[in-house]
């Protein structure tokens, strides 16, 4: 193999591995899903990681597929439910962290979706970062992703998250 065929190759590879990555910021495994087939709703998900030396935040997302586009996470209410709130003042990302948007916790909320997530499309989602800016993303639509499959080395049935 020719160097130049080595380096197209490798580099074939890193981009399978490796969505995004810009300015530091690094968007591994993202996958995007309705609450259900009908639903006016969903969410995207996705591991942040901030490979530069300074601290960042996430601050806001944007996207063309939903009226309304928020950061959640969730907090329990004191009754044992889980409910969706807005993350105040975004996501603390310290130099170096890696951060797991998953279900049942911090989450990119897609509110107003104009068209139904079909399984296997793509959506553009844009991250905006308080130091990095904004970083372009294009997530798989996966709905039938089980919970914090992945997240975990691939367990997909020991979550009890309903989100
Ligand atoms: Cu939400």
């Amino acid at each position: 193999m020719s160097f130049r065929s080595f380096v197209a190759a490798s580099l074939a590879a890193t981009l399978l591995a490796v969505p995004a990555w810009a300015d530091g910021i690094m968007i591994m495994d993202p996958y995007a899903r309705a609450a259900s087939p009908a639903a006016k709703s969903g969410a995207a998900f996705m591991v942040i990681h901030n490979t530069s030396d300074q601290d960042d935040r996430l601050i806001a997302a944007r996207t063309d597929v939903a009226k309304r586009v928020e950061l959640h996470t969730h907090i329990e209410t004191g009754d044992g439910v889980m409910q969706m709130t807005e993350i105040e003042g975004g996501i603390d990302l310290p130099a170096g962290a890696t951060h797991h948007m998953m279900r049942g916790a911090d989450h990119v909320m897609l509110m107003g979706l104009n068209g139904s997530l079909e399984q296997d499309a793509e959506i553009e989602v844009t991250l905006v970062f308080e130091k990095a800016g904004d970083v372009v993303v294009t997530i798989p639509v996966d709905n039938a992703r089980k919970p914090e499959a992945g997240a975990h080395g691939g367990h997909a049935d020991h979550s009890n998250h309903s989100n």
